[in-house]
């Protein structure tokens, strides 16, 4: 009962009223929705005793009276009448939405050391259960164990559509020189405007990616570094996202959570002169999978035979064993005989993955029970969530039309190229989409455009897929990683086009992939209602398709089978009954 206490500004609510709350209608369609984990950390502690302890309740609090992180004149003219009333960031410079959010406190919170991997599970199921209410995630977390976190959120959490950025502070914002306040609102402006579906995590002014992080300070506000990734985003004047890397789903499958995690997993330290009977104490049962902290490029006492033995020995059992460098930059490569010899053992070489990574990738890839140990050991090598570089076979080929563009409008940095490719590759995307061109789409796809990006009317190729009904873009288009979140300017998404398209075989596609309806019930009424009036049984077929349910009513409370039954459109009152629409239903007039 305790799992979604939430504290809003000045009160307590459960889960639930959150969720209707959000439901209401909106004011202004320019906003997007923030959820915010709060798990603990240093970010909302106080000192006492010369120690600090987790603060129960005083940073929500704190937010609310903070007006870089709370506008309280557009939270009470907007948000006034709400049960639970969201904080509202303030506008920020070159971002088109502002963000709403709300902010769930744990209970206890916790010193990031104190965390487990049922705490991994919890927020990542508070994720799953409200997916869809939110355009993205905060996760306030401790600086300690956040590195490890972020690696285990990005492999439970599949086909993940939205971001999910995790931050902290190394000072607590009851504290005048904190970093909490800046952390908040990056991770707010990630978390709201950008379209980066991955676990990252936030940290002054640069965004990580979630499974490449480690805490390499910690002293430092600059705590945190990706040593074998650039940043995804560097937040300076400009705020400068890196889009060519990030990382998206291939897969036309929904967002879900994998929960099973597998406990008996661990990491061994080679130094020289190692016992052999620490080796073989580690590596007895019930271990399955170990984390191999090797020299240099991966590199093993040659000479310690008994060791190699005792590796070949549980890899003979089963033991899953994952070979990483205990250099923080660069990877395993057997270019030594020393590398070699753990190859031969059957030892996985792990790339260039941090611990933290290999740690969680085994635990998550042991607990995948419908694996066999042979696809277990494939998974191992796998760029699964771009925890490890791939060297990018083929370069981009600038489409030729930019380099001319850029010469006839007399640009000539690089950055002012960049611009112009950010700004044209949108539109010539939904061109593309709207021909059903996916010969273009593919040579703007080698040129590095973002099928994700939106044009001037936050509409992107996969809206207009959608809205043409071409299903062969839309499924192009979503193999190469399309959000199907995006909303444009009107607040659609690709489904909603669908919808209007009538194209059923799309609406399931995207369906399929984790498209969602995101509409107020009342409006899905009047659009239901209206194609009662018309007799338009394909658009009430398209709805269902979509999600709805046929029984939603308009601002009267009246029902597609209302108007319907008025009107003498039998086919379409056979076609609601037959499909569980409620005969019973009264409208506001009785
Ligand atoms: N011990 C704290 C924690 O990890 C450190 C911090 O948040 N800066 O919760």
């Amino acid at each position: 009962t305790h799992l979604f206490k939430e504290f809003g500004p000045h009160e307590h609510a459960s889960k639930n009223k959150i969720l209707s709350s959000i439901s209401e209608q909106h004011p202004s369609l320019q906003e997007s929705r923030v959820l915010v984990l709060y798990t603990g950390g240093t970010i909302g502690m106080m000192c006492r005793d010369g120690v600090y302890h987790p603060e129960p309740r005083y940073l929500p609090k704190a937010i609310h009276d903070l007006p870089p992180l709370n506008d309280k004149e557009y939270a009470n003219e907007y948000y006034g009448e709400y049960k639970v009333k969201p904080y509202c960031l303030p506008p920020v410079r070159g971002m088109k939405k502002r963000v709403v959010y709300w902010v769930v406190e744990y209970e206890p919170l916790l010193d990031s050391s104190d965390m487990t991997f049922d705490d991994w599970v919890r927020i990542a199921k508070d994720v799953r259960k409200s997916y869809q209410n939110y355009d993205g995630f905060v996760v306030l977390h401790g600086t300690d164990t956040m590195a490890y976190t972020a690696c285990a959120l990005s492999f439970m959490m599949e086909n993940l559509g939205k971001p999910v950025v995790l931050t902290g502070a190394q000072i607590p914002v009851s504290e005048v020189r904190s970093d909490g306040r800046e952390n908040l609102i990056g991770s707010l402006v990630v978390a709201g405007n950008l379209d980066i579906p991955e676990v990252c995590l936030y940290f002054n002014n640069k965004l990580l990616r979630g499974n490449r992080v480690q805490k390499l300070d910690n002293n430092g506000l600059d705590a945190f570094g990706s040593p074998n990734m650039a940043p995804i985003a560097d937040m300076e004047i400009d705020v400068n996202v890196h889009y060519e890397s990030i990382f998206r789903s291939g897969s036309l499958a929904p967002f879900t959570v994998h929960e099973n995690l597998c406990r008996n997993v661990g990491v061994l330290r080679i130094f020289p002169s190692i016992s052999i009977e620490s080796v073989r104490a580690f590596l007895k049962p019930p271990t399955q999978g170990v984390v191999l902290q090797t020299f240099g490029a991966g590199n093993m006492p040659s000479r310690r035979l008994d060791i190699i033995d005792e590796l070949k020995k549980a890899v003979a059992r089963g033991v899953l064993v994952l070979n990483v460098s205990q250099c923080v930059k660069g990877h395993v490569e057997a270019n030594y005989f020393t590398g070699k010899i753990l190859n031969d053992a059957g030892v996985i070489p792990g790339a260039d993955m941090t611990t933290e990574a290999a740690l969680t990738k085994l635990a998550y890839v042991l607990g995948k029970d419908e694996w066999d140990l042979k696809t277990k050991r494939e998974m191992l090598l796998k760029n699964l969530r771009g925890e490890i570089t791939v060297a990018r076979s083929e370069n981009l080929n600038e489409l030729d039309i930019i380099p001319s563009l850029a010469r006839y409008l007399r640009i000539s940095s690089a950055h002012e190229t960049k611009l112009l490719r950010n700004a044209l590759f949108p539109p010539l995307v939904c061109h593309a989409a709207s021909n059903n061109d996916i010969k273009l789409l593919e040579s703007l796809r080698d040129s590095g455009a973002n099928f994700s990006a939106p044009d001037y009317n936050l509409r992107t190729g996969l809206h207009v897929a959608a809205a043409q009904g071409h299903l062969e873009t839309v499924e192009y288009l979503l193999k190469w990683g399309a959000s199907v979140h995006a909303r444009d300017v009107w607040d659609q998404n690709a489904l909603i086009n669908a919808i209007r398209s009538k194209n059923l075989d799309i609406i399931k596609v995207l369906r399929e992939a984790g498209a969602l309806l995101t509409n107020n019930p009342i409006q899905i009424g009047v659009e239901l209602c209206l194609a009662a009036s018309q007799c338009d049984l394909l658009t009430l077929k398209a709805w269902k398709e979509a999600g709805a349910s046929l029984d939603d009513a308009d601002y009267d409370g009246r029902t597609a089978l209302h108007v319907a039954s008025n009107r003498g459109y039998r086919g379409i009152v056979q076609y609601l009954c037959e499909n569980n629409a409620d005969p019973m239903t009264m409208d506001n007039f009785g």
